[in-house]
């Protein structure tokens, strides 16, 4: 299997409650490579413009706001089927339906607030990659 790049987001309630290092902790013992990394806190518009897919979705309000409401840690993670290998690691998007030892089951608290984000494709994962990060920052 190939080497792969995807896009991972620690979201602003994983930062506010302190669990960032806990998170990193877990991508670096799942054998991922962080090949880029950096701390901010989106715009309404760039969170809007992230998850443009979600437009017509009721949630998008609510989702787009607590995105935007603080400082969310950005990545690139590189690893053998890194987009797989990154939603196994974070689980289903509901904690509570997420399996046992999963980022999500174990310190998440909803469907929103589920602490992490990863990229679902290919094509999306060179979307999000290119959203947050320059090609000067991916050598
Ligand atoms: P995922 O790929 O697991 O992040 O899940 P989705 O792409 O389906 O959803 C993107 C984000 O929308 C989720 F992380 C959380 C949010 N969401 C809600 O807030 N409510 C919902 O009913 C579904 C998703």
């Amino acid at each position: 299997m190939a080497i792969e790049r995807t896009f991972a987001i620690i979201k602003p309630d994983a930062v506010g409650r302190g669990l960032a290092a806990e998170i990193l902790a877990r991508i670096q013992k799942a054998g991922f490579s962080i090949l880029a990394i950096k701390s901010l806190r989106m715009s309404k518009g760039e969170a809007e413009g992230f998850y443009a897919v979600h437009r017509a979705r009721p949630f998008f309000g609510e989702l787009t706001q607590f995105m935007s409401s603080g400082k969310s840690v950005v990545m690139v993670l590189e690893a053998e089927n890194a987009i797989g290998k990154w939603r196994d690691t974070m689980g289903a998007t509901d904690p509570s339906k997420a399996a046992p030892g999963t980022i999500r089951r174990d310190l998440g608290t909803s469907i929103q607030n589920n602490c992490t984000h990863g990229s679902d494709a290919t094509e999306t994962a060179a979307f999000e990659i290119a959203y947050f990060f320059s090609g000067h920052e991916l050598v």
